[in-house]
């Protein structure tokens, strides 16, 4: 059973959709195995985005990730990665599928709602970033 991190952003908490993205994932039977709200300080936003770290958007992603509270959550099951990545569309909603999470919502290529792990190693990385094993159910 695979796991991977979900992190409901600034834009999408504050514009009230939270139920709806996790409506998304309970609909095609991915499990939440941890959930929690928080507010990043803008340390923390730079801590987890480490690898963007240099990028010509780091600094306002950071600011933007540390503007208010997010939900972060632990995802299971088959297959979850790839499949959590299918549910939230392409970075830039733009070039999202039609009727993903992105298209249907986002309005910018910085404020997209969601986040999701990459692959394996990052989603084990991105977890312990944000919960101990213990408060994975
Ligand atoms: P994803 O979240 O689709 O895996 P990443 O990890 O490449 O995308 O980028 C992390 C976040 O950085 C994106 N969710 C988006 O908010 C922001 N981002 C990525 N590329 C750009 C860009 N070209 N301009 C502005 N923001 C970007």
């Amino acid at each position: 059973m695979e796991h991977t991190l979900s992190i409901i952003k600034p834009d999408g908490v504050s514009r009230g959709l939270v139920g709806e993205v996790i409506k998304r994932f309970e609909g095609i039977g991915i499990r939440i195995v941890a959930m929690k709200m928080l507010h990043l300080s803008k340390e923390e936003a730079e801590g987890f985005y480490g690898v963007h770290r240099g990028k010509p958007f780091f600094d306002s992603l950071t600011n933007f990730m540390s503007s208010g509270p997010i939900v972060v959550m632990v995802l299971e099951g088959e297959d979850v990665i790839r499949r959590n990545r299918e549910l939230m569309g392409a970075t830039n909603y733009k070039e999202a599928e039609p009727g993903t999470i992105r298209a249907d919502f986002a309005r910018d290529i910085e404020k997209n709602i969601v986040h999701g792990s990459d692959a394996p190693e990052t989603a084990a990385t991105e977890i312990a970033y944000f919960f101990s094993k213990l408060e994975i159910m």
